[in-house]
């Protein structure tokens, strides 16, 4: 790529975009059939470098991303791909030309990166699945407090860019160096805490947390954090701050509000508890776990009796690459293992197709299962923590044969 042309038309992006006015017209509606009802949502494609969305709030943006962007494609298109801020003042540009990525507290040398110097460094390439740890909280009973996403706060792109580990390195991270905190362009409103996480140094620099200015070889959209994001691989994207323009090497645990309050399950296994509970142990949520999506069927479709139906979705294996994805027609006494696509990654999605043999009238229960090289798999019950974080039970499909 030529270094020019790049920064042009980052700038081009980068000034043109008015977010100011951010737009909420409904186009249609979609139900995401949300256990606890009041599932119907509106779509939008209003929102900038955005298609058909849906919308669950405008302001700041949360846009899920509708099933049918997520059939048959391992790559989610930018335009489609899904939109979480916690404040609403986003940037709704970038001057490309002075933005710099600081790099201080405990290093060497304090460094003010500048695009250019970043897209100069060596360069890293990895497919990764970006999922919000409330995904499919909707689909939580009890229901719990949050945004009511259905399956759809998750796509899986091609990021380019380089090593966080390169960009602490050059820095030089001084010793005793415990945790690297990481935060972006957006602001808090007055007296709130900075949406900033951080990452343990050692995982900061396993050479596989990347600094991205690509996503699926485009400049990344303004609301999926155009010009930088942190991507880390295999855990939820809480973690994956946007528009990083800040990086501090800190010598003792971060204590921060979005640290130490917020984004934690309780330390039992499954991050479940009972429904309601409450004073238990928590951990900051970390490492996602294997999920399997059908993409091609709604719940509720109709096929032909008798006739072969072909079904198809999406499978991850969270923090390793997907081993199998197996369906069950018999509530999951039996299960056959459905054919893989190609492999892009063990950390971004895998497809996987099967054709059901026709069966009578009547109606019927799918269920995907994906189970990674681990060996983690799904479990039927469905988890519960007052987050509605890490949602990973077995998804199922209702169909009707008529
Ligand atoms: N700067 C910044 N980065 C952020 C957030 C945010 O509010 N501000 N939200 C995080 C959360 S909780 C999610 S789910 C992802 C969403 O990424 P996306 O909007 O690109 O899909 O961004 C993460 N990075
Ligand atoms: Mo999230």
């Amino acid at each position: 790529m030529a270094e020019l042309g790049r920064r042009q038309a980052l700038g081009l992006i980068g000034a043109g975009a008015g977010l100011a006015a951010m737009p909420a017209l409904a186009e249609a509606l979609v139900d995401l059939r949300l256990p606890g009802g009041n599932g119907a949502r509106p779509t939008s494609g209003d929102f900038p470098h955005k298609g058909g969305m849906i919308l669950q709030r405008g302001r700041a943006p949360l846009l899920e991303t509708p099933l049918d962007a997520l059939d048959g494609q391992v790559f989610t298109p930018n335009d489609r791909f899904f939109v979480r801020w916690h404040y609403s003042d986003i940037p709704t540009a970038v001057d490309v030309r002075s933005f710099r990525l600081a790099v201080g507290g405990a290093v060497r040398q304090r460094l003010s990166l500048s695009l250019a110097e970043l897209l100069a460094m060596p360069r890293v390439e990895l497919a990764a699945v970006n999922q919000c740890s409330g995904n499919s909280r909707g689909l939580f009973s009890p229901r719990v407090p949050g945004a009511q996403w259905g399956n759809g706060a998750i796509g899986n792109a091609k990021w380019v860019g380089v090593r966080l580990r390169d960009v602490l390195d050059r820095a030089g991270v001084a010793p005793g160096a415990v945790a690297v905190k990481l935060g972006g362009l957006d602001k808090p409103p007055p007296g709130a805490p900075a949406f900033e996480k951080s990452l343990a140094i050692d995982h900061a620099r396993d050479g596989e947390v990347m600094i991205a200015y690509l996503m699926n070889g485009a400049q990344l959209p303004l609301l999926n954090g155009f010009p930088l994001r942190l991507i880390v691989p295999g855990w939820y994207s809480t973690y994956w701050i946007k528009a990083l323009d800040r990086i501090e090497v800190l010598t003792a645990p971060d204590t921060g509000y979005w640290m130490d309050k917020a984004y934690r399950i309780p330390a039992t296994p499954g991050a479940s508890v009972a429904p309601g509970a409450k004073d238990f142990p928590t951990v900051p949520i970390n490492k996602m776990l294997p999920r399997a999506f059908f993409t091609n069927l709604a719940d509720g479709a109709k096929v032909m009796a008798r006739s072969p139906f072909y079904v198809r979705g999406l499978a991850m294996g969270g923090a390793h690459g997907v081993a199998r994805v197996d369906l069950s027609m018999d509530d999951g006494r039996s299960w056959h293992a459905a054919p893989l696509g190609r492999d892009e990654g063990r950390y971004g999605f895998r497809l996987w197709e099967a054709t059901v043999p026709g069966q009578p009238a009547g109606e019927y229960r799918l269920l995907a299962r994906c189970t990674n090289s681990a060996g983690q798999t799904q479990g039927a019950a469905p988890i519960w923590n007052p987050g509605g974080f890490m949602r990973n039970a077995i998804e199922s499909l209702a169909v009707t044969a008529a």
